[in-house]
């Protein structure tokens, strides 16, 4: 019985360490630093791909910054996913609840330049966020923060920017931070200051197992946004908060 729980706990040991050291063995593929060298001016990026994501304990969790819109350019995909994965947002207390802000079917150039807008909205203490101003459609969620989800339709996951979310233990997302480089997120020669609000997300959209590792599948552009610290941090916090809406809560009572 002992000896039949030892080797399972030693094999889950073994298999955890093998899936560890499978997302790591395999190199970044070098199409994610083509793709952004070519959209830079002058032709190489300030960005090393392979050194310059943030860590990924910093990039679970994000919020809007204080324009309270936040636009996602879709830069490209280079994917044989691409007709059918799908970007959005997520709340942090619950996957589930989502609000998708490119479907499979939009691609660079589709929907209005390859650009959504991202609105949030704080309405009696209750958070909603909608895309391209369409409040009638509005998800609420538990929190103004929120994580950042790749759904892929054809194997049936959802990768997450939390990756201890993920089903297969591995990070599906590299977040690089603007770096003032003159940046072309449509490789058309228009360059604008790729700022220190605006990140590139890139995606890979396949398990650990199979993943190419190339970081190309899915790569957005989002502004006006910047990483906030862990939901488990945030949980802490959370205690402190519901005392504060308590104590409104009874303000506005009083007012009534
Ligand atoms: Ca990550
Ligand atoms: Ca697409
Ligand atoms: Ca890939
Ligand atoms: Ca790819």
């Amino acid at each position: 019985m002992t000896k039949t729980i030892l080797k399972s706990a030693l094999l889950a040991v073994v298999g955890v360490g093998l899936m560890a050291s499978g997302s790591l063995a395999t190199p970044l593929d070098s199409t994610l630093q083509s793709a952004l060298d070519i959209r830079t001016e002058g032709g190489t990026s300030s960005v090393n791909v392979t050194t310059d994501m943030l860590t990924d304990d910093s990039d679970s969790a994000w919020g809007i910054t204080a324009s309270s819109q936040s636009a996602a350019t879709l830069l490209f995909e280079f994917a044989g996913y691409k007709a059918t994965n799908s970007f959005g947002i997520y709340d942090l207390n619950d996957s589930s609840n989502t609000l998708t802000l490119f479907e499979g079917s939009d691609s660079v150039g589709v929907l209005s330049g390859g650009t959504t807008s991202l609105g949030v909205s704080e309405i009696v203490g209750v958070t909603y966020f909608a895309l391209n101003n369409d409040w009638d459609n509005a998800v609420s969620f538990s929190s103004s923060t929120f994580g950042y989800f790749l759904d892929v339709q054809a194997e049936s996951s959802t990768w997450y920017s939390n990756t201890s979310l993920n089903t297969d233990g591995a990070d599906h997302m590299f977040a690089y931070q603007g770096v003032a480089d003159q940046f072309s997120v449509f490789n058309d020669g228009n360059y604008a200051t790729w700022n220190d609000n605006e990140y590139i997300l890139a995606w890979d959209d396949q398990n650990a197992v199979l993943a190419d590792n190339d970081f190309t599948d899915f790569v957005v552009m989002v502004e006006s946004v910047q990483p906030v610290p862990e939901p488990a941090t945030m949980l802490l916090f959370g205690t402190g908060l519901a005392g504060l809406i308590g104590l409104r809560r009874k303000k506005g009572q009083k007012k009534a």
